[in-house]
């Protein structure tokens, strides 16, 4: 009788079935011949998109920029309906994905990895399921995403609630009706902007809970022409060279303009093209928005303006104008008609900065001011972005060091890509490299287009393991922490870019901000001159 007990030594183990996860697993089964399983939480692909299913959930990259561009074919038999993607055509498109390449045989869905710990004596990896079961491999790929970990603040009182609540990252899969009832949404970044006017279409009353005022810049979504679909079917190769050579992997040039080249009237017509084109090109209008705070004031200013121009209630505009931090030193969102929304005679906007929520009641959530009956909660309120999934996972390297100690005071690595004492252990968009700060596929596409070459070479040469000396480490620390520090994205200090939205986190501003091009070129040079920082062992 054949054996029918499922395999459980792989030369490689990935975590995670989204963007990432799925590119490796071809890469690494398809074009290296290498024995792959991949373990996923969910039921299905997609990750972000496989969870993130909350009203409004759209992703704020441009569709045609939101894809793979690796396969000339699949970029150009795939369409996008709208200028920006919805999740469930996102998901559409990874499960078409996964289909085409037959990605699913290696995938084990519903399958949590609880821990990971590495054996020296047999240069391999034993990953635990949270089923108890041990797998083991020569390489172990972390694709869990940077902002798959949900951040439901401790707030007194939530378990005594009498109503439902959610949060934005793991939406009930079958909806949640919000006809006739009275909605709190906490938290005024990207996800909470984009839910807020579809739940106060839905709902009969919507508060906002707002700590952080946040800039926005209209998304002005639509269907995308048939013209625009073929111009993007005929230019894949120019649109993946612009995406591959610009700072945060957009299909659009930063303009090449100081905000002081021009005068004000010219810079206000420039700030109102920009407006009226609308998304994060908002950015790109000047050179010097994100490292010159005076020329960032500029733009401030102007988005200030139009949230003044739009909510009519003076006293509403005035807080959700009352931004603390530089236009886009955190992440900027886009919106469709969300200032808008508080002309709503069915939404309430609350300060919860000067007036901090207190607790959840049973019946509503207490500030220090007020309290605010409810039937439903929604929490939009982050993740414990970028080191929250890996530390989730108890991963132990070298004579028992914990990755959760090794990164006790900030996350320390090479490249973003490896730690010092967990040998053959390849974190894709980790801590420390753009990851966030880019358009997601194209810094996901170099990853694992660099780790895949990475390991063909590491076999190509005889060699069995790699991972970066401290020195290495220690260097690639202080990049970051000097690239951070030459724009002005730490000013914000609210940011969770810095891990300051959970509480105890350490401060450390974790994404590389030099520029995707920039660190495409790093790591190509690290790689063409044979590894150098990097130990590669037999
Ligand atoms: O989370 P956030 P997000 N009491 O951390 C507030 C990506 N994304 O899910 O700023 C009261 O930005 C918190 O307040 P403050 C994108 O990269 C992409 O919105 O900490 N409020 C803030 O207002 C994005 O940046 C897309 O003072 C509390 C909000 O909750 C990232 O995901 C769409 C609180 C959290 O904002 C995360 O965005 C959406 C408390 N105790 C998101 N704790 C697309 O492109 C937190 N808050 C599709």
């Amino acid at each position: 009788m054949p054996d029918m007990t499922p395999a459980r030594t792989f030369d490689a183990l990935i975590i995670g079935a989204g963007f990432s996860g799925l590119y490796q697993l071809l890469c690494l089964r398809d074009r290296l011949g290498l024995n792959v399983q991949v373990l996923e939480a969910g039921d299905g692909v997609g990750g972000t998109w496989y969870w993130n299913r909350y009203p409004g959930a759209r992703c704020d990259s441009e569709s045609h920029s939101y894809n793979y561009t690796f396969s000339k074919e699949l970029f150009e038999e795939w369409e996008w309906s709208e200028r920006y993607p919805e999740q469930p055509e996102i998901l559409r498109y990874l499960n078409h994905v996964a289909d085409r390449f037959d990605l699913r045989r290696s995938i084990r869905f519903g399958t949590r990895v609880a821990g990971a710990r590495h054996d020296e004596a047999t240069n391999s990896w034993s990953v635990t399921t949270e089923d108890g079961e041990t797998l083991t491999a020569q390489f172990l790929i972390t694709a869990v995403g940077c902002l798959s970990t949900a951040n439901v603040p401790a707030f007194p009182g939530l378990s005594d609630f009498q109503g439902r609540w959610y949060h934005t990252g793991q939406w009930p899969h079958d909806g949640v009706d919000f006809e006739g009832k009275r909605v709190g949404l906490v938290g005024t970044g990207s996800t909470g902007i984009q839910a807020t006017p579809v739940i106060a279409a839905a709902a009969a009353h919507l508060t906002v809970f707002q700590r952080t005022a946040n800039y926005s810049v209209p998304a002005h979504n639509a269907p995308l022409t048939p013209e625009f679909k073929h111009w993007v079917r005929s230019n894949h190769a120019e649109l993946r060279r612009i995406m591959q050579s610009t700072p945060n992997g957009h299909p659009f040039v930063i303009e090449d303009r100081s905000v002081w080249d021009v005068t004000a009237d010219q810079r206000q017509a420039i700030y109102e093209a920009a407006w009226a084109k609308g998304g994060l090109q908002f950015r790109a209008a000047f050179r010097d928005l994100l490292i010159d705070k005076e020329a960032n004031d500029t733009a401030a200013e102007f988005l200030k303006g139009k949230i003044r121009e739009i909510v009519e209630d003076p006293a509403t505009a005035e807080l959700l104008a009352d931004i603390d931090h530089p236009y886009a030193a955190k992440r900027p969102p886009i919106d469709s008609d969300y200032f808008a929304t508080f002309n709503r005679p069915n939404v309430t906007l609350v300060d919860v900065r000067n007036a901090p929520i207190e607790r959840i009641t049973p019946s509503g959530i207490r500030t220090a001011k007020a309290e605010y009956p409810l039937d439903i909660i929604v929490f939009a309120t982050g993740f414990d972005a970028m080191t929250g999934p890996l530390l989730k996972m108890h991963i132990e390297g070298r004579v028992g060091l914990t990755l959760a100690k090794a990164w006790e005071a900030g996350p320390r690595n090479c490249l973003g890509l490896q730690v010092a004492g967990f040998p053959n252990l390849f974190t894709i968009t980790g801590p420390g490299s753009p990851s966030v700060l880019c358009n997601m596929p194209v810094a996901i596409e170099q990853h694992v287009e660099w780790i895949t070459a990475c390991i063909a070479r590491l076999r190509a040469d005889g060699l069995a393991s790699i991972e970066p000396t401290e020195a290495a480490m220690d260097d690639w620390v202080m990049q970051v922490n000097e690239a951070a520090r030459s724009t002005l994205l730490p000013q914000a200090r609210h940011s969770w870019y810095l891990g300051a939205n959970v509480p105890g986190k350490p401060r450390v501003f974790m994404p590389y901000a030099g520029g995707m091009a920039r660190y495409r070129s790093i790591c190509d040079e690290v790689a063409a001159k044979g590894y150098p920082g990097f130990m590669r062992c037999t």
